[in-house]
């Protein structure tokens, strides 16, 4: 059992001493690595003065002075080296040791391949050396590398680049420069072997700043997405935001080993591979698409996060929140606004939803936490872009933008907390944001119950918004509706209140736990559309009839809404097959569902790619949110009598047009081809439920001769569905070709252990035994265990064997990468949801992960917490 501390945002005092500057000299050696700090140091005079207390976890102290005194008293702990000053101010000289290569937790200073690369947010650096590794301290850094000239040329760190240069014995060393005040968990620091792929931005005040992008020899030519991606960012923030970039260089590495997706270090972005590497035949369009979002969110973060910073980790939505908003609002200008926004929504519901419905349910700014790392979460990142959002669609673009320059004025260069952004935003559009800063600390998805009147005989048409809070401590939310009327001939109606007349969509708030809204000189009753653009992040109750979703699928104005009547008459129908399943009942699906799908397909108001997103069944999670019992086994069979309805009523029409888009023209990333591409190939998929074997010769085809791994992977996505030799084919020719790449291999893994039929626990057990299996990647990890554990219905498997297999592998991964150990941990939120034995069994298989001997902080927490 663990010893976790819980840590509260109600306890944080000021520090009591600040690091002007910080001059580091880190010497790679091949048996350790030597970190010498000279910290000038000062007391705060707004904290209370006591000793000044360093942080230092994993480190070999080797020597403590203080410039200009003969000794100074010390002390020295587990996690802390703590000093008795005489003076106020003073430079402490340090110096101990590190051992990358042994550092499996890839936290602080760790080797990745032959690269020496860092990882300090929010709390790595304290395994560098010691220092008051926390946000609110910000300092000028030099750092000067030292190493073997021939392994590592390539010596790295923030800033600028202002001596470098020979040493003795085939060593070299460079010194950097960041004139940037900064917390330390922006330091980075990257040496080994790289190849380099350089281009240029001019910025627009006329700079031209160097982008230089470094990865392994043979990689040269998959960078060309990421720059491209970078240059669109930089010129992006200039024109929306009027940011400009304010170093002189920058620096992106990409390496194979790293916890999560990336980190942007001043100057100094470190990227896992897979988020930055891409080339048409080793990238489908879904990893493009999202290198081009990290890429512009590390970017971003230059301003949003690193000139202005938080003040502590309980904050982190402040930079990750606003950095998410940012991200989308970028690709939903570079790409389809419409697809963007449904894409971001599924995600958000597939991930936060669940999350926020779970044990491990938290406010997008915690007031407590054991691990902080557990905290980088789809509630704080993507809900936490929501409240951005709501705020962005109360006071519009113009204020936003004011409130962003207040943002600034207030804060640049300072570590500060969302109640200052809040703030700015408010002091720029005049309003009053009190209320509406409960969403900063109140958890939970909201419902808003809606009922309807129409009053024939007055002409009103009266929307009632009911909130019901997830317990009495919770208090009403302040948010935004964005809405609009629709007549039975799918025409949108004059919005008029009190006289007033709103146009044909407004944007109403509500404030109170009940709220009506009367409409005016309504003369027939309207279908309402309701949280256009998923307006705010809620779940609607509201009753409404299979005719009215179908009509607000052909006829919605606003896409997303479009998109959610379609999912809302799919997830009735699933329902419906569901009760018929459980009741031995032959399932029939209904022929409404199936026009009003039908109708979709055919539409002449509607792209391709909307149309992709749109014909889908909704997502197994989605459906098993929704359920009273949670039996994702039945739910994953009505889904796939829906699919197969749904192609065997379209059949002509999906295989006519599968042959229609299916050119071999050279790849191009933009939206309208990443749209055809993915229509072309949901109608692959659709045709292969169909078990005929001219499909399966489609697909067969597609993969052999498709140019690209957008198309070939999907064709391998669609035969994985079949019983089929040219299955068996596809997968050996895929682990044949790609066995040596760390990234492309990964999706042969992933593809394998998300098939809800196929994917039992012998087949995850023999595949972790492949050569190109990897338990200390990462990535291999998300892609083995990661995916398997998020395959409802086998980890759910009535007898236990997934969660055995899952608990397992926690423990395995939490006696070297506790973050990572912690991040499969989540895996058994459906605890609560579950009843009987099946409970017994996953409880059992929680009790033997808390039993384990040195169990991280980071486990500790979210087992603890599920099992509560
Ligand atoms: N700040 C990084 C990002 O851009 C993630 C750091 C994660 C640390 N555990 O999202």
């Amino acid at each position: 059992m663990s010893q976790a501390n819980t840590i509260y945002l109600k306890d944080y005092q000021k520090p009591d001493y600040l690091i002007s500057k910080t001059e580091l000299t880190i010497e790679i050696f091949d048996e350790c690595t030597r970190v010498s700090s000279r910290l000038h140091i000062n007391k705060n005079h707004e904290g209370e003065s006591k000793d000044l207390i360093l942080n230092g976890e994993n480190l070999s102290f080797i020597s403590l002075k203080c410039v200009g005194e003969e000794s100074i008293a010390y002390d020295l702990s587990d996690k802390t080296l703590s000093v008795t000053p005489k003076r106020d101010d003073f430079i402490l000289e340090i110096v101990n040791e590190v051992d990358p290569k042994n550092n499996k937790a890839l936290e602080g200073l760790y080797q990745s391949g032959d690269i020496y690369c860092t990882q300090n947010e929010p709390e790595g650096f304290r395994k560098i050396c010691y220092y008051l590794d926390r946000s609110d301290v910000m300092s000028v850094f030099t750092t000067r590398i030292e190493a073997d000239k021939v392994m590592f040329p390539r010596l790295l760190s923030n800033g600028n680049l202002v001596d470098s240069g020979a040493m003795p014995e085939e060593r070299h060393y460079a010194v950097w420069e960041d004139p940037f005040p900064k917390p330390c968990y922006l330091f980075a620091l990257v040496a080994g072997d790289l190849a380099k792929v350089e281009d240029k931005f001019i910025t627009k005040s006329g700079r031209s700043i160097p982008l230089q992008i470094f990865v392994d020899h043979g990689n040269e030519d998959r960078c060309d997405h990421a720059l491209e991606s970078l240059k669109k960012s930089m010129k992006w923030d200039e024109d929306r935001f009027g940011l400009e970039y304010d170093l002189d260089l920058y620096m992106i590495v990409a390496v194979d080993a790293f916890n999560m997706g990336a980190m942007e270090n001043k100057g100094l972005n470190i990227f896992n591979s897979t988020c930055a590497l891409a080339n048409p035949e080793t990238a489908t369009d879904a990893n493009f698409f999202r290198i081009e979002s990290i890429i512009a969110h590390e970017y971003f973060h230059n301003w949003t996060g690193n000139r202005v910073t938080c003040r502590d980790w309980f904050q982190l939505t402040l930079k990750e929140g606003l950095t998410v908003f940012r991200d989308q609002e970028f690709s939903a200008d570079l790409n389809s606004r419409a697809v963007c926004r449904i894409e971001d929504v599924r995600a958000l519901r597939d991930s936060q939803f669940v999350e926020d419905a779970g044990p491990n349910a938290h406010p997008i700014k915690p007031s407590s936490y054991m691990e902080i790392n557990n905290f980088y979460t789809p509630t704080v990142y993507e809900k936490g872009a929501e409240v951005i959002r709501m705020i962005h669609t109360m006071i519009g673009e113009d204020n936003f933008q004011l409130g962003m320059k207040k943002y600034f004025d207030l804060f640049d260069g300072q570590a500060v907390a969302t109640e200052d952004f809040v703030h700015s935003m408010e002091v720029a559009s005049g309003r009053d944001f009190k209320q509406f800063k409960r969403w900063y600390s109140q958890s939970g998805t909201p419902i808003i119950k809606v009922d309807s009147d129409f009053d024939q005989e007055a002409d009103t048409y009266t929307l009632t918004f009911t909130q019901k809070l997830k317990n009495v401590s919770h208090k009403a939310y302040h948010l935004p509706v964005k809405l609009g009327l629709l007549s039975s001939a799918g025409e949108e109606l004059e919005l008029i209140m009190q006289g007033k007349s709103y146009g044909e969509e407004t944007v109403v708030e509500l404030h109170t736990e009940s709220q009506s809204f009367v409409f005016e000189g309504i003369k027939e009753k309207p279908v309402a559309s309701l949280f256009r653009g998923f307006s705010a992040p809620i779940i609607l109750d509201m009753e409404t009839t299979r005719e009215e979703l179908a009509f607000l699928l052909s006829y919605d104005s606003d896409s997303f809404n479009r998109y959610e009547a379609g999912q809302r008459l799919a997830k009735l129908e699933i329902e419906s097959l569901s009760q018929a399943l459980k009741s031995n009942k032959v399932p029939q699906v209904d022929h409404l569902v199936l026009d009003a799908f039908s109708k979709l397909l055919r539409s002449a108001n509607a792209d391709e790619a909307f149309k992709a997103l749109a014909f889908s069944v909704p997502s197994l999670v989605s459906i098993t949110e929704q359920q009273k019992e949670f039996s994702p086994g039945v739910a994953q069979e009505a889904r796939e009598i829906l699919a197969h309805a749904l192609a065997e009523a379209n059949e002509d029409y999906l295989s006519e047009h599968y042959n229609r888009y299916s050119t071999s023209d050279a790849y191009v990333f933009n939206a309208v081809n990443m749209g055809l591409r993915s229509f072309k190939n949901m109608c692959l998929a659709y045709l292969l439920k169909l078990d005929k074997s001219e499909y399966v010769s489609l697909a067969q085809d597609q993969y052999d001769t498709s140019a690209n791994l957008t198309d070939r992977f999907a064709a391998l996505l669609a035969l994985l569905q079949t019983q089929t030799k040219a299955r068996d084919e596809a997968l050996e020719h895929f682990y044949d070709t790609w066995e040596d790449d760390a990234i492309v291999i990964n999706k042969w893994f992933a593809a394998q252990a998300s098939s809800p039929k196929s994917a039992n626990v012998q087949l995850i057990q023999s595949l972790e035994k492949v050569s190109a299996f990897d338990i200390q990647n990462p990535n291999k990890v998300r892609c083995l265990y990661g995916a398997f554990a998020a395959n409802l219905t086998q980890f759910h498997k009535e007898d236990g064997s997934g969660y055995s297999l899952i608990a397992n592998k926690i423990i395995e991964l939490n006696s070297f990468n506790p973050q990572i150990a912690a991040g499969l941990s989540k895996a058994f939120k459906k605890f609560g949801a579950l009843k009987g034995e099946q409970k017994d069994l996953m409880k059992q298989a929680l009790e033997t992960i808390l039993e384990v001997d040195n169990l991280s902080p980071d486990v500790y927490e979210i087992v603890s917490k599920t099992l509560k």
